[in-house]
């Protein structure tokens, strides 16, 4: 079809792809969630059900873009790996960011009122998103370890910090200055002996973070354990955690036909909540498929 004499304006349109042989992760953080955090009265220093609500935005995600392997969540963030060769939107860098981090945002609000069911959702919520490459496995696993060491780091912090305010009285400019240059010993000694908190008994969701997996189910343990019928390469598994359900609803399969047909390749998965270790060797050791070529 012959153009308007306009249409020249569409070669302004230049083409952002992302490097070939590169793995990509996609990292979405909350806008303001200072202020959000505070509007909805969050509770300090870990609201559950708001972590919770992230998990799920996360897993809608993972459900309707299955190129996402692994994801990894803390406070009002989630980095996303794709496998190493996916040719998602044909790695333009743009429409995945955009397209992406807009369905996070939507299921974020969507579901607000199933986790939060008593505190109305004040103004719309918004998330930035990045896609950052990384050459080889090596970055990919330092990558999650940054992120996870950041949880242990932050978490650390704003246990002691809200304790020391909550439990022991003091101002919080008076918490800062008695953290002021401790090292994480001396923080761990200090809720111990002034608040009875042993750290390690915290909830592992709040020391270790989130982490969402493409795990591999044969289709005979699918069949042993009774998972449904494997008619579909994807059991799109959303074994619950939202409030008053055991399981979440299942997930619409993607669309489109040409996803179906590269699904077949695939061996049957399911996404899983793990709140686990993912600095050491043993988690990946035991996956070896997330960071294949
Ligand atoms: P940004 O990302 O530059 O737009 O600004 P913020 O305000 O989102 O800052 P960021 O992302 O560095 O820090 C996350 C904020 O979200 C931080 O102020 C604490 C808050 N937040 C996240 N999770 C929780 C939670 O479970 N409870 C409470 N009370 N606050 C939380
Ligand atoms: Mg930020
Ligand atoms: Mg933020
Ligand atoms: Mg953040
Ligand atoms: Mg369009």
């Amino acid at each position: 079809m012959a153009g308007s004499r306009y249409q020249y304006v569409k070669k302004f349109e230049l083409p952002d792809p992302i490097l070939p042989g590169t793995f990509m992760v996609l990292r979405i953080d909350g806008h303001a969630f200072h202020r959000l955090s505070e509007v909805h009265k969050f509770a300090k220093p870990n609201d559950e059900r708001a972590l919770q609500l992230m998990d799920h935005a996360a897993r809608d995600v993972m459900n309707e873009y299955k190129d996402i392997v692994l994801a990894f969540g803390e406070s009002d963030e989630y980095s996303f790996l794709f496998r190493k060769s996916t040719a998602l939107y044909n790695r333009r860098q743009a429409k995945i960011v955009t397209t992406l981090t807009s369905l996070f945002t939507s299921s974020y609000v969507f579901n607000w009122s199933r986790y939060l069911p008593d505190t109305p959702l004040e103004y719309p919520p918004s998330f930035d998103g990045r896609i950052v490459v990384y050459p080889s496995q090596k970055e990919i696993r330092d990558y999650f370890s940054w992120r996870q060491a950041d949880t242990h780091i932050n978490n650390l912090y704003n246990t002691i910090f809200w304790a020391l305010v909550q439990q022991g009285g003091e101002t919080t400019t008076q918490a800062h200055a008695i953290l002021r240059g401790t090292v994480s010993g001396t923080k761990n000694e200090m809720l111990h002996s002034r608040f009875g908190i042993n750290y390690n008994t915290i909830p592992a969701r709040y020391r270790k973070g989130s982490v969402l997996v493409q795990e591999r189910v044969c289709s005979l343990c699918s069949w042993i354990f009774e998972l449904p019928p494997a008619s579909s390469d994807d059991l799109a598994s959303t074994a619950g955690e939202t409030p008053g359900t055991p399981q979440q609803p299942e997930q619409a399969p993607s669309g489109s036909s040409k996803q179906k047909a590269s699904k077949k390749a695939h061996a049957l998965t399911r996404i899983e909540l793990h709140h686990c270790d993912i600095i050491g060797d043993e988690f990946w050791d035991q996956r070896p498929y997330l960071l294949a070529e």
